[in-house]
């Protein structure tokens, strides 16, 4: 089997601009796609927007512009936040595109071959901002008599002739793909949800709307057109060319897929869009990972409260290593968190300033000015200073079972760690009192936390890229083919020319 890796972001809504949400879910997944490339693993990371459906529409009608130049204007500000966020995507689709709209065709064709499509008539609930159909029993009933849904999203009833997905056909088959796949669905608590919610009864699924008409057209039915989560969610395979052909040049990475979704859209991953795949007889994803939400200052985030906040602002102010790390190392990926400007600035300060920069600063200043700027030998380390240099290169099957885990903050809490060993080995062999008293201990120290710093630098590369960049420039190595042999080069004898300060302190 190939050493092939494909991972994705939710394809997200043009009826808006970018929020941090999207940039968190963008962020933790380049870090894993990061991490993968490091450890060997070719890695296909694909992320893009969902550009039809009747959200869509009517945003574009309420700015009185036609919905498909709605679209373009919105993508690219995903497109630009991907750049700006030092996104690693291999491609970045459009469902507008066309080998979007074929592939998705081709999906209907073989839910339909299959006999697993029939018309009938919807009547029910559905929101338009979550593009979802509900049961009344899923819905909270509020003070006034009217419902909304569980992300807190209004609620309409409607009633239109539709096709259906036979979803009730595949109960017994998804509880049997949960249950002989225990990661399958992560975190376990989320994993149990959706357990229960398919134990509690599946209803065939309303897959076309024939009340508007922005969205891919329903083969032989044009009045109908796809409902826009069958049409999204085979934007995954369809970047791959697989859905048309299984022998295209990428369709062998969707065989070890991971998609990376935020809680409000894991039924549509874990249930619908496996009972699809199965339908068409079409290779299942191998893992949906449900992070958690985020609030602004306590609050949840939306636009009707006006306080989502923009990441483009939240970059310049504070610059985009410090977001990256303060979103992955904030909460615990999977768990809800809340994003406050003092726990923002608390970690600059604490976290980046103080403990990162600081150690490089000041050890490596050292090195420039006691040393002619060359990284001192080191023939003189001793067993306890080699485990401590050989602790990160022992322990990296551990860090890469955390992101197999996608513990993302606990790899990072684990490399503070070692940050914070530096520190205190360090400040516990005060090379500033052996500099004129015992040169050999004093090279000795300054080698030992150039080298840690060193593979520190290649440690936060998935984290910080930018940062590990610099850091890894100190000592002339180039990041263009990262890995974690890298660990393993050879800093002795090199020379060191600018030491420039990494992390600003903030107000
Ligand atoms: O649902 N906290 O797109 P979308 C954390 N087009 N993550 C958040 C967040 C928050 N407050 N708000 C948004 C869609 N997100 C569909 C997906 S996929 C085939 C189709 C992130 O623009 C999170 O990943 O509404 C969430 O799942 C996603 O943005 C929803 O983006």
């Amino acid at each position: 089997m190939p050493n092939n890796y494909f991972i994705t972001t939710p394809i997200y809504y043009v009826n808006d601009i970018p929020h941090i949400g999207h940039a968190y879910t963008s962020i933790a997944t380049d870090f894993i796609a990061r991490f993968k490339r490091m450890s060997g693993v070719n890695t296909f990371f694909l992320t893009g927007t969902d550009e039809h459906g009747q959200k869509i529409q009517k945003a574009a009608t309420k700015s009185s512009i036609e919905p498909i130049a709605l679209c373009d204007n919105n993508s690219i500000k995903f497109r630009e936040l991907a750049n700006l966020l030092n996104l690693s995507n291999n491609d970045f689709i459009r469902t507008t595109e066309q080998r979007h709209i074929e592939g998705a065709k081709s999906l209907w064709s073989k839910l339909l071959n299959n006999n697993d499509i029939y018309l009938d008539n919807y009547k029910g609930w559905y929101s338009v901002s979550d593009e979802t159909f509900y049961n009344e029993k899923d819905l909270i009933k509020q003070s006034d008599g009217t419902f909304k849904t569980f992300t807190g999203s209004p609620v309409e009833w409607i009633e239109e002739e539709s096709y259906f997905f036979r979803l009730s056909k595949y109960s017994d088959q998804l509880l049997k793909l949960y249950n002989d796949n225990p990661n399958f669905i992560l975190p376990k608590s989320r994993r149990n949800e959706v357990i229960s919610f398919v134990k509690s009864g599946l209803k065939d699924l309303s897959v076309s709307r024939n009340t508007f008409d922005w969205g891919i057209k329903v083969p032989d039915d044009e009045k109908h057109v796809m409902y826009v989560w069958l049409d999204a969610l085979s934007s995954y395979p369809n970047s791959l060319g697989y859905i048309l052909d299984k022998d295209s040049d990428l369709s062998s990475y969707w065989s070890n897929a991971t998609h990376i979704v935020g809680k409000d859209i894991l039924r549509h991953h874990a249930v619908y869009w496996p009972a699809f795949l199965m339908s068409a007889n079409l290779e299942l994803p191998k893992k949906i990972f449900a992070h958690g939400w985020w609030t602004n200052e306590g609050n949840k985030i939306s636009k009707s409260l006006g306080n989502a906040i923009d990441p483009i602002e939240i970059i310049a102010k504070y610059g985009l290593d410090q977001i990256r790390y303060f979103l992955l190392r904030e909460i615990t990926f999977g768990s809800d968190g809340d994003f406050s400007l003092s726990a923002l600035k608390s970690r600059i300060n604490a976290d980046l300033s103080n403990d990162l920069g600081n150690l490089c600063q000041r050890s490596l200043t050292m090195i420039v000015k006691y040393c002619d700027s060359t990284v001192p030998g080191h023939e003189n380390i001793n067993d306890v200073d080699k485990k401590f240099l050989s602790k990160i290169s022992n322990d990296l099957d551990e860090l890469s079972i955390l992101i197999d885990n996608q513990e993302i903050n606990i790899y990072i809490r684990k490399i503070w760690d070692i940050i914070s060993d530096a520190n205190k080995y360090f400040n516990d062999y005060k090379p500033w009192e052996l500099k004129d008293s015992n040169r050999l201990a004093f090279n000795n120290v300054l080698y030992v936390t150039a080298d840690i710093i060193k593979q520190i630098g290649v440690m936060i590369y998935p984290i910080m890229p930018n940062t590990s960049e610099k850091i890894l420039d100190f000592f002339d190595i180039e990041i263009d083919h990262i890995s974690f042999e890298l660990l393993n080069t050879n800093i002795a004898k090199v020379k060191i020319d600018h030491i420039k300060p990494l992390f600003p302190r903030v107000e």
